[in-house]
């Protein structure tokens, strides 16, 4: 078994226990000295530092929310001043403004370590040629992936998304043997490849990928496996808690979660109360050695279980088990995260139309693609080339906001079905 850091990964449970309590009790000193959110917040729940003392006191903590990132937008979380972030990234709110998160180079060594880490345990070596086929930019995928890949010695190919047929070209030529990307747009390359008669099972050198940021199944994995001649590992992580971060090991029975670092806990929606083991539950993860944005307690908003038994690999950190869906209503279309609030925002902007509208997700060519039915509020006008006007600035403004094409349908008015609770405003018709 290919370890990077044998000592950490396969240390006993009991000591691993001891050193996040000790980690935790200097992050908790450190936000609630450094930060005056953290100082507030621990006020208002009449909780001091010092009574904590191991992880067995997480529950006295109080929660992080994404809704605290937004209301501090865009730093106001941060623990160390601007001069110490040596590096942003930004992601998508509900409404205009994105989360801002930031880093200090500490913290870009450890979100690299994590990564190295998992990309050691499929077997991945200064021999390997990455590609990396996440975005770069703003989005923490590409990056993410890159400093990882980098961190192991492996040659990287910083491809980016999108530019497909170079993408393969590049990928036969350099002989690329691992690529990093969305499950859905290694799907697309699949087909991609054959019709340029490069079919990646045999005309390419690839023979392991690691795909995430986006839901995903089993039965895609055995699809990819087969039609590829690849290995398919799920890899796990979001902006806040620093980007792509938990890869499987060898034996793809869950994602390994680096307890040194993070403190991951899963609860009962309901009760805020932990679940047992593999029981399915609400992801709430405490930062142990950030130094920018650390975050106590904080609700990712993804609903998943975890196994704590030591893993046949001999690592002895736990596994989360592949996502089972989200707490709230967001939804991830080619790799971007999508608010249907973020979708209300831009119609309200419009007085033709109602604030009432169904986003429709279908998959074609292993591509994903939104519709927006959106209500007119009246029909008034006979003139076709006013509903195209507006329907491409609607469009246009989507863009905008959500990053990513979305292309608007008009209905009648009052035809989009109205809900006297919380309305439901996806149809998603893809398969993961
Ligand atoms: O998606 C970071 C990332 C990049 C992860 C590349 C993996 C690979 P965000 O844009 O903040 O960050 O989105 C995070 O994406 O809370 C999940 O809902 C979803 N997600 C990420 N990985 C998986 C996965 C990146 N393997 C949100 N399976 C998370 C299912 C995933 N959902």
């Amino acid at each position: 078994m290919p370890y990077r850091n044998p000592e950490i990964e396969t240390m006993d449970p009991k000591d691993l226990r001891q050193m996040q309590s000790e980690k935790l009790v200097k992050l908790v000193k450190y936000v609630y000295d450094r930060s005056p959110f953290y100082k507030k917040r621990f006020d208002e729940f009449g909780i001091k530092p010092e009574d904590i003392k191991s992880v067995d006191d997480i529950g006295k903590l109080p929660f992080t929310r994404k809704q605290d990132l937004r209301d501090t937008y865009p730093t106001g979380l941060f623990c160390v001043p601007n001069t110490e972030v040596v590096r942003f990234h930004a992601s998508s709110g509900t409404t205009g403004k994105p989360t801002v998160v930031g880093y200090t180079q500490n913290d870009l060594d450890a979100w690299a370590e994590s990564l190295a880490r998992g990309m050691t345990a499929i077997g991945l070596t200064e021999d390997d040629i990455i590609q990396v086929s996440y975005g770069y930019g703003l989005f923490t995928g590409g990056l993410g992936a890159h400093y990882g890949s980098e961190k192991i010695g492996a040659t990287t190919l910083p491809a980016g998304s999108g530019n497909t047929e170079r993408q393969i070209a590049l990928m036969k030529d350099l002989d690329v043997t691992a690529i990093c990307c969305t499950p859905s747009y290694f799907s697309y390359l699949i087909e991609a490849a054959e019709k340029m008669d490069c079919g990646i099972k045999n005309k390419t050198k690839l023979r392991v990928g690691i795909f995430g940021a986006e839901p995903w199944s089993e039965s895609l994995r055995k699809r990819i496996e087969e039609r590829s001649g690849i290995k398919a590992y799920d890899v796990f992580g979001t902006s806040e808690l620093s980007g792509p971060l938990f890869i499987e090991c060898e034996m793809q029975e869950g994602m390994h979660v680096w307890s040194d670092m993070f403190l991951f806990e899963i609860l009962d929606p309901e009760t805020n109360e932990p679940v047992p083991d593999g029981t399915v539950g609400e992801l709430v993860v405490t930062t142990l050695i950030k130094e920018a944005l650390p975050l106590v307690r904080y609700r990712v908003g993804d609903l998943a279980s975890l196994n704590t038994t030591v893993c046949k690999c001999g690592r002895t950190h736990p596994r989360l088990m592949r996502l089972k869906g989200r707490s709230d209503d967001m939804v991830i279309v080619r790799g971007i995260n999508v608010f249907p609030g973020q979708v209300e925002y831009v119609l309200v902007k419009f007085p033709e139309v109602s604030p009432h509208f169904m986003i429709i997700l279908d998959r074609e060519s292993e591509l994903d693609n939104m519709t927006v039915q959106v209500e007119l509020i009246d029909m008034a006008s006979d003139k076709l080339d006013d509903y195209y006007k507006l329907k491409s600035r609607i469009e246009h403004e989507l863009k905008s906001i959500l990053n990513l094409h979305a292309e608007v349908e008009f209905v009648a008015p009052e035809t989009i079905p109205r809900s006297e609770g919380k309305a439901k405003r996806v149809t998603d018709n893809r398969q993961f």
